[in-house]
């Protein structure tokens, strides 16, 4: 039997969220990945006690949450912007600030890739950090798994494909559950190739090099931990909550 062609539930992974709706799939859940660094701080944030993470797309909607005296955390090309109350730094969700309370967060590409799925059967967000609670979460429900990256503006990114892999490997485990498309048989070699050494794997992909210019390699190396965490978020009626 080949690999990845009997099973009943369809396992895809979308590279970008701009592919979003050739793979969309109404009886999906979708698993949001941007492990540098957006879907691992929101996990850091819930295991260090947030209530509430509210994703927004547009830097006006995060500006009017911050009027009306909400925490906010903003960033646009790795960098916190001023005026805001945190960034996307795993690290700035690591505080007593933070502990049951509602945040609104916006982010380069994360908070887009919530946004372009928001309309799907249940979306939840995956890192590193929740990796094993997330996959044996997803097996108990019996569906069709879509796993969204969100790239780097629309273009391919490494970190977020290999995590899709390694979703996509422990699944897999369950081989004659799940249905493979190429994508997902794609993300799980590229997993394969590097997960001995991911942070050696990541030498030279370009987010990895944007964040250790702006000094944040530490960042790196905590958001490719693995199972810091069993928390896994989930979006109910547009905020992410702990399930
Ligand atoms: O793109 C995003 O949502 C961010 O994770 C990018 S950064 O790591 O904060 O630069």
């Amino acid at each position: 039997m080949s690999e990845g062609s009997t099973g009943n539930q369809k396992l895809e992974v979308c590279f970008t969220p701009g592919s979003y709706h050739v793979y969309k799939n109404d009886d999906a859940i979708v698993v949001i990945i941007d492990i540098l660094r957006a879907t691992s701080a929101i996990c850091a944030a819930f295991e260090y006690g947030a209530e509430k993470i509210i994703p927004v797309a547009k830097l006006e909607e995060a500006k009017e949450y911050k009027a009306k005296g909400f925490l906010v955390g903003a960033e646009r090309n790795g960098v916190q912007l001023e005026g805001f109350d945190f960034g996307n730094s795993p690290y700035h969700y690591m505080n007593d600030r933070i502990k049951g309370k509602t945040i609104v967060l916006t982010t380069t590409n994360g908070t887009q890739a919530i946004d372009v799925s928001r309309d799907a059967y249940k979306v939840v967000i995956g890192s590193f950090l929740n990796i094993t609670a997330l996959c044996d979460w997803l097996f108990s429900q019996n569906r069709p798994v879509l796993l969204l990256c969100s790239g780097w503006k629309d273009r391919f990114n490494i970190e977020d494909a290999m995590y899709a892999g390694a979703v996509v490997n422990k699944l897999s485990e369950h081989k004659d559950f799940y249905d493979m498309g190429d994508s997902a048989l794609a993300a799980k070699y590229l997993f394969q190739t590097g997960f001995k050494n991911p942070v050696r794997f990541l030498h030279n992909s370009s987010h990895k090099e944007r964040l250790a210019k702006l000094g944040l390699k530490d960042d790196v190396k905590y958001c490719l931990q693995v199972d810091k965490t069993s928390v896994i978020p989930i979006l109910k009626d547009g905020a992410l909550v702990k399930m």
